[in-house]
């Protein structure tokens, strides 16, 4: 959802302003929110280990002299097994209408697959740049053929990079500033995201799950911040069975301990955070549920 109308005060027209929206686009755990926050120099997304980490879109706006770049990350496309699945299929798709410019990453350390295939049909090859990303996962050689087998996809152009070591990126940024056209700051200085804290709060607890849980649990995890009362702040964790709900506490709630010391060193100082696990089965296959989370 933009934030700000085309009748809003903060958004400025001016004849040499240049601006875009940009989507990054894969399959899960490609990089895209590494990516995002290379772009960013900050972190503005949850990234992890597990595939579909992003469940919305997120959006990370740079401001520079005279530009402004709205890059949306957004859910891995995958197969989808469950309504949330699908749900976040949708998501991903529907950031692509209305983009100046698509990012397409694949990884440089796995084989170019039916799942890449299968998203690089569907996007405009004359918008799309293909971002071979991870490279420093691999040797040069294989750079090489990695790009070399990507160019049957026929797009505009094709940068190898890597989200976490920064390698590549600048000039990527720099292809991106060219395709702006002049346009609009659709953001108000200093704006870096467009989503409130207490959903940034709840997207951090879910990331420190994340990295404590493993096999089908990550799936069945959601975060919300129910109250928001500063500086308590409480965060429900929703999982599908009861059986799930002794993992995510750890015995003697030491998982619950870890996740609550990690998200209060990422927040102002004095932040109290209250960890509440609730059971709701299946959620992941029920439309409200999903809609409640805003999935
Ligand atoms: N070595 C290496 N690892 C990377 C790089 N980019 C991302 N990763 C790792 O890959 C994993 C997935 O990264 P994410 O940024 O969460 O991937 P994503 O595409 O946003 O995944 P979803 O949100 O699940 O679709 C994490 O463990 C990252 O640290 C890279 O350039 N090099
Ligand atoms: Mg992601």
């Amino acid at each position: 959802m933009n934030q700000f109308s085309e009748s809003s005060p903060s958004l400025r027209k001016s004849e040499t302003h240049r601006s875009g929206f940009v989507s990054l686009v894969g399959r899960p755990n490609v990089g895209k929110s590494t990516l995002l926050n290379a772009f960013l120099e900050k972190k503005v997304t949850i990234v992890s280990d597990k595939p579909q980490t992003t469940r919305t879109e997120i959006r990370g706006v740079l401001t520079g002299s005279g530009f402004q770049i709205v890059f949306c990350d957004t859910p891995g496309i995958h197969k989808p097994r469950t309504l949330l699945g699908r749900r976040l299929n949708d998501t991903a798709r529907f950031t692509l209408k209305e983009i100046d410019l698509v990012l397409f990453l694949i990884e440089a350390d796995s084989v170019i697959g039916k799942g890449d295939k299968f998203i690089a049909k569907s996007l405009p090859p004359e918008k799309t740049v293909l971002v071979l990303n991870k490279i420093d996962k691999v040797k040069s050689g294989r750079i090489l053929t990695q790009l070399n087998r990507a160019s049957e996809f026929s797009f505009a152009e094709y940068f190898p990079v890597s989200a976490s070591t920064g390698e590549g990126v600048p000039e990527l940024l720099e292809h991106i500033k060219t395709i702006l056209s002049p346009g609009p700051q659709y953001f108000p200085e200093g704006m870096e995201t467009d989503f409130s804290e207490s959903f940034w709060v709840a997207e951090l607890v879910r990331e420190q799950l994340l990295a404590e849980v493993h096999d089908e649990l990550p799936h069945s995890i959601a975060t919300r911040v129910t109250e928001w009362n500063w500086p308590h702040i409480r965060c429900e964790i929703l999982v599908e069975r009861d059986s799930q709900k002794g993992i995510v506490i750890g015995h003697k709630g030491q998982v619950l301990k870890k996740v609550g010391i990690e998200v209060r060193k990422q927040l102002q100082e004095g932040a109290f955070i209250e960890l509440v696990v609730k059971v709701e089965k299946d959620w992941q296959k029920r439309p409200r549920s999903l809609d409640r989370f805003g999935y």
